[in-house]
């Protein structure tokens, strides 16, 4: 099995200033304390736990309301840090598993993990997180980091956001059910490919993410998979800054991380992992940690037999 030649480097990052909204900084905790380290255990997964990034936080900083990428240097600093550290993991052998944070984290795991080289991703979200400067009704940069990967737009002129060996034909956003006008406009334009929660109705949660990791693995090594809470319905995964109903169920999203779980048992497809916007401020007592620490063991393999 790919997991015994590759053990899982658990790093969390504490970061809240994509979201501009304090919580989401003590996710890594909350998915720890709610039993990632059992989950993984108890699946025989093989793995360190590096501990927490040393970042800004949210008390350090000042935002004009009227920013268009509120935080951004702050942003640009956590983004280098992580993308050092991922990229050194991934080299040591190690398949990171980034613990956010929101979800402008994954500038970082993904800048980080494209290094070697190119690398599909399957963005599993509420959100198509497409935003950028110009478009974004927030300035939230966590409504961004799938533009900043790509360079789209803004982004082209900042190289420290971007991830330039991700190309758009390899990127698949899965569960989609929130989009700017803006941002709908520019996907349906690009060649990335979007599967709503219309799809997942329609087909199913296993042929949509298999067609999924068959599109983000098409002529490339590997992937990155960035799990989003929100991805989840709100009343399976209340503990988010951004709920929007409608979602997937727990089990459809256990069914989701299994399939990527078996592609990567197969074909040896995953690079990295991030799971991001855990809030334990909003949560009904850790449930969302909870079933952030044991979807991130089904990425990873775990069976109940
Ligand atoms: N599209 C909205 C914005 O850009 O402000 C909301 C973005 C939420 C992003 C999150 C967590 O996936
Ligand atoms: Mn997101
Ligand atoms: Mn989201
Ligand atoms: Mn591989």
């Amino acid at each position: 099995h790919s997991r015994s030649v590759s053990p899982v480097a658990v790093l969390g990052v504490p970061f809240a200033l994509g979201a501009d909204r304090r919580g989401v900084d003590m996710g890594p905790s909350a998915i720890r304390y709610g039993g990632l380290s059992t989950a993984l255990d108890t699946a025989g997964i093989e793995y360190t736990d590096a501990g927490d990034l040393a970042l800004p936080t949210l008390q350090s900083q000042s935002a004009t309301p009227d920013d268009s990428a509120k935080y951004l240097d702050a942003i640009a600093e956590m983004t280098d840090t992580l993308a050092d550290r991922v990229a050194t993991e991934i080299a040591d052998g190690s398949v990171p598993l980034v613990l956010g944070g929101d979800h402008s984290i994954a500038m970082g795991t993904m800048r980080g993990a494209a290094q070697t080289s190119e690398l599909g991703v399957i963005w599993f979200d509420a959100h198509g997180d497409y935003n950028t400067p110009t478009t974004s009704p927030s300035g939230n940069v966590h409504g961004m980091p799938l533009a900043a990967a790509h360079g789209y737009g803004d982004f082209a002129e900042m190289p420290w956001a971007t991830a330039p060996s991700v190309a758009e034909e390899n990127t698949v956003i899965v569960g989609a059910r929130s989009l700017d006008a803006d941002e709908r406009a520019v996907l349906r334009e690009s060649d990335i490919s979007v599967f709503t929660m219309a799809d997942i109705d329609k087909r199913g949660i296993e042929p949509v993410t298999d067609e999924a990791l068959d599109i983000a693995t098409d002529g490339v090594d590997d992937i990155h998979v960035s799990l989003d809470l929100d991805w989840l319905d709100p009343e399976d995964a209340p503990g988010v800054g951004t709920p929007v109903p409608g979602g997937v169920t727990y089990r459809e999203a256990h069914t989701a991380m299994e399939r990527v779980a078996d592609r990567d048992a197969a074909e040896s497809v995953l690079r990295s992992l991030d799971v991001v916007e855990v809030n334990p401020i909003l949560d009904q007592r850790n449930t969302t940690g909870e079933r952030a620490a044991e979807l991130a063991a089904s990425a990873f393999g775990k069976r109940i037999l």
